[in-house]
């Protein structure tokens, strides 16, 4: 209680320190032309913008405050400067003087605001001359920080003043995410992708508000974690890839380094071991896992279905129980996933026996169980999550048992899909998606799945077909940015004709970013390097 009105008495003496600061400054105020909040390109879509039709202008005497103690936020505070400073190259002191006087104020700002009920919440006001970012939590904050880097132009405006100036459009801003789950997956085990690509990877995805990043770490061609208690994974079963490339594991070491890069992004990692089927290389590494009567060997091919552990040996659930501890042990999250998908080789009694035994070592190691759709076929708890790739009917056994689900489905999320017949990279055993069929479907209406048992969207990127970055890049991108907005905006707030604009508008960020992404010839690009033409003659 003392504790809360001190805290608030520090805000308010603050925010007065603020308010006489910023009178300070208004004979200084550099007048802008009218700039429309409403019509900035952000991605995803915000609840609310109210825009006042000025500006605020960002330039070297511009500095960057946050609440003092505040747990998070001067770590956000700097990332955003430093942001800027890649960027724009524009040193921006944060909560200390710089070498310039400080005109104009970014104050990234704790708040105890009833209005931000959820924990991702934010509000932004712009005004001439100061920027505030109101949340209750680093989370918030960081969801806010996104979408103010997403106002800065990329090019300055210096007509108007001596120095470079960036205008940004002014008003109020109050935003909250419709999903609280709003995932991405990357397939690391069919070809292998280095801890420099995963944060590149992150640092796309975090800038459109996506919050969770699940590793498919384990399938039949190749096992891609280190485990100690059982090295052969990585040393046999991590040798290989699809057609035939040299493969990679991550050392614990290596995985533990891609979670704080994620935690720096406030995004959760959900590690997948896929079983019992996709066990060809835990099997060729330790055959007395295998369960198919076969002599395993590594494979290089892309089929689906013929691996399986023998799901009636002690010997099989010692072995998962210490994959499950070492992962979940180096796992922040609470999100541990088993895979579970395509056990085409499995007797069913045999795989509900299983799935049924995993969910208990998994909840052993205090994580909450995922597993592809047919995981609700068995006895699960409904506190575990089924992820919809492909069965209503698997969906609707989740639903009647209490469970929540992430939507998934194939002909709708899935990255690996070619975009249409002239996509080079890529399956079609889904459908082609092309960027507006990506986008234009209802998840909150899906197939009948009740909203409250949707934690949120995930989009899942299968690399059978993709061996490195640039490769990755062309499948997830544009289509990754129109799941965030999915899963971010409310239904009310997605439109199509209007989404094509300002993902148009996207082309300079993902250019500077080096981003190859897929002109699709369905958006009016701003400025694309990689003309729809080049990517045709490929
Ligand atoms: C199905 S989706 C799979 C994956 C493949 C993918 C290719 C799912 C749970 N299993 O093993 O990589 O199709 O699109």
């Amino acid at each position: 209680m003392i504790k809360s009105i001190v805290t608030r008495a520090f805000t308010l003496l603050f925010i007065g320190a603020l308010i006489v600061a910023c009178q300070e400054v208004q004979k200084k105020r550099i007048e802008f032309p009218p700039t429309d909040l409403a019509k900035e390109n952000l991605i995803p879509k915000p609840l609310k913008v109210i825009p006042t039709n000025m500006a605020f202008g960002l330039d070297r005497y511009t500095a960057i405050y946050t609440t003092p103690n505040a747990e998070g936020y001067s770590g956000i505070g700097q990332f955003l400067a430093d942001k800027i400073k890649a960027t724009l190259d524009l040193d921006i002191p944060v909560n200390e003087k710089g070498t310039e006087p400080v005109e104009r104020i970014i104050y990234i700002n704790k708040s105890d605001s009833l209005e931000l009920d959820s924990p991702e919440a934010y509000q932004l006001y712009i005004t001439q001359d100061s920027v505030i970012l109101n949340s209750n939590t680093a989370e918030g904050a960081f969801r806010g920080i996104q979408t103010l880097r997403q106002l800065i132009p990329e090019e300055s405006n210096d007509t108007l003043a001596e120095q470079r100036i960036w205008p940004i459009a002014s008003g109020k801003i109050i935003d909250n995410p419709n999903f609280g789950f709003r995932g991405a997956m990357l397939d690391v085990a069919r070809h292998f992708f280095s801890v420099e690509d995963v944060k590149k990877y992150i640092d796309l995805l975090a800038y459109y508000k996506i919050n969770v990043l699940h590793l498919h770490l384990t399938d039949d061609q190749g096992w891609r974690i280190e485990i100690k208690s059982w090295p052969k994974l990585t040393e046999v079963g991590g040798s290989t890839e699809v057609g035939g490339e040299a493969g990679g594991f991550y050392t614990q070491e290596d995985y533990k380094e891609i979670i704080a890069y994620a935690a720096k992004h406030f995004m959760t990692v959900i590690p997948e071991v896929d079983m019992p089927g996709h066990t060809n290389a835990a099997s060729v590494s330790y055959p007395f896992l295998n369960g198919n009567g076969k002599t395993p060997k590594l494979y290089e091919g892309t089929q689906v279905g013929f691996s399986t552990f023998d799901t009636r040996k002690d010997t099989v659930y010692a072995f998962i129980d210490d994959v499950v501890r070492e992962i979940s042990a180096i796992t922040p999250g609470p999100y541990f996933h088993i895979g579970g998908d395509e056990s085409h080789v499995t007797k069913k009694n045999d795989y509900i026996y299983f799935v049924e035994k995993v969910e208990k070592i998994v909840q052993k190691h205090g994580k909450r169980m995922i597993g592809w759709d047919e995981i609700a076929t068995a006895n699960v708890d409904s506190n575990s999550i089924s992820q919809y790739w492909s069965s209503g009917d698997n969906a609707q056994k989740a639903v009647d048992r209490g469970m929540k689900i992430i939507l998934s489905p194939a002909k709708r999320t899935y990255l690996d899909m070619k975009y249409d017949t002239l996509t080079k990279l890529g399956l079609t055993w889904a459908a082609y998606i092309p960027v507006d069929s990506a986008y234009v479907w209802t998840p909150e209406e899906y197939e009948g799945i009740p909203m409250k048992n949707i934690l949120g969207i995930e989009a899942p990127l299968w690399s059978e077909t993709i061996s490195n970055i640039d490769e990755l890049e062309q499948l997830a991108f544009p289509r990754v940015i129109g799941y965030s907005e999915l899963s971010w905006t409310i239904k009310e707030n997605r439109d199509w004709e209007n989404y094509k604009v300002r993902l148009a508008n996207q082309a300079p960020f993902l250019d500077r970013m080096n981003v190859k992404y897929y002109p699709s010839p369905l958006i009016d690009w701003k400025k694309s390097k990689y003309t729809y033409e080049e990517i045709k003659k490929d």
